[in-house]
Protein backbone atom coordinates (compact mmCIF):
# COMPACT_ATOMS: atom_id res chain seq x y z
CA UNK A 1 0.00 0.00 0.00
CA UNK A 2 1.28 3.32 -0.86
CA UNK A 3 1.57 5.53 1.65
CA UNK A 4 -1.10 8.63 1.16
CA UNK A 5 -0.09 12.58 1.75
CA UNK A 6 3.59 11.47 0.80
CA UNK A 7 3.13 14.53 -1.21
CA UNK A 8 1.68 17.00 1.71
CA UNK A 9 -1.93 17.91 2.10
CA UNK A 10 -1.91 21.07 -0.33
CA UNK A 11 -0.48 19.08 -3.46
CA UNK A 12 -3.14 16.03 -2.51
CA UNK A 13 -2.98 12.35 -1.87
CA UNK A 14 -4.21 12.09 -5.35
CA UNK A 15 -0.82 12.96 -6.83
CA UNK A 16 0.11 9.58 -5.12
CA UNK A 17 -2.05 7.67 -6.68
CA UNK A 18 -1.24 8.69 -10.29
CA UNK A 19 2.10 7.46 -10.08
CA UNK A 20 3.01 3.94 -10.85
CA UNK A 21 5.43 1.64 -8.85
CA UNK A 22 9.29 2.34 -8.88
CA UNK A 23 8.48 5.76 -10.74
CA UNK A 24 9.22 9.16 -9.54
CA UNK A 25 7.96 12.53 -10.48
CA UNK A 26 10.02 15.03 -12.48
CA UNK A 27 9.45 18.66 -13.54
CA UNK A 28 11.15 18.78 -16.42
CA UNK A 29 11.02 16.87 -19.41
CA UNK A 30 14.05 14.36 -20.17
CA UNK A 31 14.77 13.64 -23.73
CA UNK A 32 15.36 10.22 -24.76
CA UNK A 33 16.86 9.06 -27.90
CA UNK A 34 18.43 5.97 -29.73
CA UNK A 35 20.16 7.50 -32.25
CA UNK A 36 20.98 11.41 -33.46
CA UNK A 37 17.75 13.47 -33.59
CA UNK A 38 16.40 13.38 -37.69
CA UNK A 39 15.73 16.98 -39.40
CA UNK A 40 12.47 16.18 -41.03
CA UNK A 41 10.68 19.62 -42.34
CA UNK A 42 7.08 19.79 -42.79
CA UNK A 43 7.28 19.92 -46.71
CA UNK A 44 8.93 16.80 -46.80
CA UNK A 45 6.48 15.06 -43.88
CA UNK A 46 4.52 12.19 -44.71
CA UNK A 47 2.45 9.45 -42.84
CA UNK A 48 1.77 6.73 -44.54
CA UNK A 49 -0.98 3.73 -43.12
CA UNK A 50 -0.59 0.17 -44.44
CA UNK A 51 -2.32 -3.11 -44.34
CA UNK A 52 0.78 -5.36 -44.06
CA UNK A 53 3.02 -4.77 -46.94
CA UNK A 54 0.40 -3.31 -48.41
CA UNK A 55 -0.26 1.19 -48.40
CA UNK A 56 -3.42 2.12 -47.86
CA UNK A 57 -3.21 5.90 -47.52
CA UNK A 58 -0.63 8.59 -47.56
CA UNK A 59 -1.19 11.93 -46.59
CA UNK A 60 1.08 14.72 -46.71
CA UNK A 61 1.83 17.94 -43.86
CA UNK A 62 -1.28 20.02 -45.05
CA UNK A 63 -3.30 16.75 -45.75
CA UNK A 64 -2.70 15.40 -42.43
CA UNK A 65 -3.55 19.03 -40.54
CA UNK A 66 -6.60 19.19 -41.96
CA UNK A 67 -7.88 15.81 -40.32
CA UNK A 68 -10.12 16.53 -36.84
CA UNK A 69 -7.72 17.37 -33.86
CA UNK A 70 -8.16 16.80 -30.37
CA UNK A 71 -6.87 17.81 -27.15
CA UNK A 72 -5.58 15.45 -24.51
CA UNK A 73 -3.64 16.49 -20.79
CA UNK A 74 -2.13 13.28 -19.70
CA UNK A 75 0.40 12.09 -17.24
CA UNK A 76 3.38 9.96 -18.96
CA UNK A 77 5.63 7.40 -17.55
CA UNK A 78 9.19 6.70 -19.06
CA UNK A 79 10.42 3.14 -18.11
CA UNK A 80 13.87 4.98 -16.71
CA UNK A 81 11.64 6.02 -13.73
CA UNK A 82 10.42 9.46 -14.28
CA UNK A 83 6.69 10.15 -14.53
CA UNK A 84 5.46 13.74 -15.49
CA UNK A 85 2.09 14.91 -14.25
CA UNK A 86 -0.77 16.56 -16.69
CA UNK A 87 1.42 16.84 -20.15
CA UNK A 88 -0.86 18.87 -22.40
CA UNK A 89 -1.16 17.64 -26.66
CA UNK A 90 -2.59 18.54 -29.27
CA UNK A 91 -3.03 16.19 -32.62
CA UNK A 92 -5.00 13.59 -34.61
CA UNK A 93 -6.61 10.32 -32.71
CA UNK A 94 -5.70 7.47 -34.48
CA UNK A 95 -9.56 6.65 -35.01
CA UNK A 96 -9.94 9.82 -36.79
CA UNK A 97 -6.42 8.57 -38.79
CA UNK A 98 -8.10 5.24 -39.32
CA UNK A 99 -11.76 6.86 -40.44
CA UNK A 100 -10.24 8.99 -42.74
CA UNK A 101 -8.71 6.01 -44.22
CA UNK A 102 -12.16 3.87 -44.73
CA UNK A 103 -9.85 1.63 -42.32
CA UNK A 104 -11.59 -0.42 -39.20
CA UNK A 105 -9.66 -3.16 -38.29
CA UNK A 106 -7.78 -5.22 -40.72
CA UNK A 107 -5.79 -7.03 -37.38
CA UNK A 108 -5.53 -6.29 -34.13
CA UNK A 109 -2.01 -5.07 -34.11
CA UNK A 110 0.06 -2.32 -34.94
CA UNK A 111 3.55 -1.16 -35.66
CA UNK A 112 4.41 2.22 -35.46
CA UNK A 113 7.48 3.26 -37.98
CA UNK A 114 9.67 6.12 -37.40
CA UNK A 115 11.79 8.52 -39.57
CA UNK A 116 15.03 7.42 -37.63
CA UNK A 117 14.16 3.66 -38.45
CA UNK A 118 12.71 3.10 -34.93
CA UNK A 119 9.62 0.99 -34.20
CA UNK A 120 7.60 0.11 -31.62
CA UNK A 121 4.45 -2.53 -31.32
CA UNK A 122 0.99 -1.47 -30.05
CA UNK A 123 -2.00 -3.33 -30.28
CA UNK A 124 -5.06 -1.32 -31.75
CA UNK A 125 -6.97 -2.04 -28.81
CA UNK A 126 -4.49 0.47 -26.97
CA UNK A 127 -4.39 2.65 -30.35
CA UNK A 128 -8.44 3.69 -30.56
CA UNK A 129 -11.15 4.68 -28.76
CA UNK A 130 -9.63 8.13 -28.25
CA UNK A 131 -6.72 6.54 -26.33
CA UNK A 132 -3.90 7.59 -28.67
CA UNK A 133 -2.77 10.06 -30.97
CA UNK A 134 -0.27 11.54 -33.67
CA UNK A 135 0.45 14.70 -31.30
CA UNK A 136 1.86 17.87 -33.32
CA UNK A 137 1.65 20.31 -30.23
CA UNK A 138 2.89 20.14 -26.58
CA UNK A 139 1.42 22.58 -24.39
CA UNK A 140 0.33 24.75 -27.24
CA UNK A 141 3.24 24.93 -29.36
CA UNK A 142 4.33 22.94 -32.56
CA UNK A 143 6.43 19.81 -31.03
CA UNK A 144 10.08 20.41 -30.38
CA UNK A 145 11.88 18.26 -32.84
CA UNK A 146 14.24 16.45 -29.80
CA UNK A 147 10.78 15.25 -28.54
CA UNK A 148 10.14 14.39 -32.02
CA UNK A 149 8.63 17.26 -34.11
CA UNK A 150 7.15 17.36 -36.22
CA UNK A 151 4.90 14.74 -35.03
CA UNK A 152 4.84 11.69 -32.35
CA UNK A 153 2.81 8.83 -31.15
CA UNK A 154 1.49 9.74 -27.95
CA UNK A 155 0.12 6.72 -26.16
CA UNK A 156 0.58 7.65 -22.82
CA UNK A 157 -0.61 4.97 -21.08
CA UNK A 158 1.80 2.23 -21.90
CA UNK A 159 5.10 3.37 -20.77
CA UNK A 160 6.61 6.56 -22.95
CA UNK A 161 9.09 4.14 -25.22
CA UNK A 162 5.95 3.24 -26.99
CA UNK A 163 5.39 6.73 -28.11
CA UNK A 164 7.21 6.68 -31.31
CA UNK A 165 9.00 10.27 -32.02
CA UNK A 166 9.19 11.24 -35.82
CA UNK A 167 6.36 9.13 -36.12
CA UNK A 168 6.33 8.62 -40.57
CA UNK A 169 3.49 5.58 -40.62
CA UNK A 170 1.90 3.13 -39.06
CA UNK A 171 1.13 -0.83 -40.11
CA UNK A 172 -1.38 -3.47 -39.30
CA UNK A 173 0.62 -6.48 -38.80
CA UNK A 174 -0.63 -9.93 -38.89
CA UNK A 175 0.53 -11.06 -35.40
CA UNK A 176 2.16 -8.83 -32.61
CA UNK A 177 5.95 -8.20 -34.38
CA UNK A 178 7.98 -6.78 -31.78
CA UNK A 179 9.70 -3.36 -32.17
CA UNK A 180 12.82 -1.68 -31.55
CA UNK A 181 13.49 -2.15 -27.64
CA UNK A 182 11.03 -5.01 -27.51
CA UNK A 183 13.21 -7.14 -29.67
CA UNK A 184 16.06 -5.82 -27.20
CA UNK A 185 14.56 -6.67 -24.06
CA UNK A 186 11.59 -4.20 -23.31
CA UNK A 187 8.75 -5.79 -22.73
CA UNK A 188 6.14 -6.35 -25.01
CA UNK A 189 3.10 -4.27 -24.33
CA UNK A 190 4.61 -1.89 -21.31
CA UNK A 191 1.73 -1.37 -18.73
CA UNK A 192 3.49 0.38 -16.06
CA UNK A 193 0.67 -0.02 -13.24
CA UNK A 194 2.06 -3.67 -13.63
CA UNK A 195 5.45 -2.71 -13.87
CA UNK A 196 6.66 -4.21 -17.49
CA UNK A 197 9.68 -3.07 -18.10
CA UNK A 198 11.48 -5.83 -18.77
CA UNK A 199 10.31 -9.01 -21.62
CA UNK A 200 9.71 -11.40 -18.59
CA UNK A 201 8.19 -8.95 -16.38
N1 LIG B 1 11.69 7.49 -33.15
C1 LIG B 1 12.01 7.30 -31.86
N2 LIG B 1 11.03 7.36 -30.95
C2 LIG B 1 11.31 7.18 -29.65
C3 LIG B 1 12.62 6.89 -29.22
C4 LIG B 1 13.64 6.83 -30.21
O1 LIG B 1 14.83 6.59 -29.92
N3 LIG B 1 13.30 7.05 -31.52
N4 LIG B 1 12.86 6.68 -27.87
C5 LIG B 1 11.72 6.23 -27.07
C6 LIG B 1 11.97 6.24 -25.66
S1 LIG B 1 12.91 4.97 -25.05
C7 LIG B 1 11.38 7.15 -24.83
S2 LIG B 1 11.53 7.02 -23.15
C8 LIG B 1 10.65 8.32 -25.36
C9 LIG B 1 11.29 9.59 -24.89
O2 LIG B 1 10.58 10.70 -25.37
P1 LIG B 1 11.13 12.15 -25.03
O3 LIG B 1 12.55 12.22 -25.53
O4 LIG B 1 10.23 13.11 -25.70
O5 LIG B 1 11.07 12.26 -23.53
O6 LIG B 1 10.60 8.33 -26.77
C10 LIG B 1 10.48 7.06 -27.36
N5 LIG B 1 10.29 7.26 -28.77
MO1 LIG C 1 12.78 5.07 -22.71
Amino acid sequence: MVTRGFFGRNSGGEKADRIPPGQHLVEHWPVLTAGPTPRIETADWKFTLKIGPRPVKVWNWSEFNALPKTKMTRDIHCVTTWSKLNTAWEGVIIDDILADAGVERPTDFMLAHCYDGYSTNVPLADLASGKAMVALNYEGQPLQRDHGGPARLLVPHLYFWKSAKWINGLQFTERDELGFWELRGYHKYGDPWREQRYTND
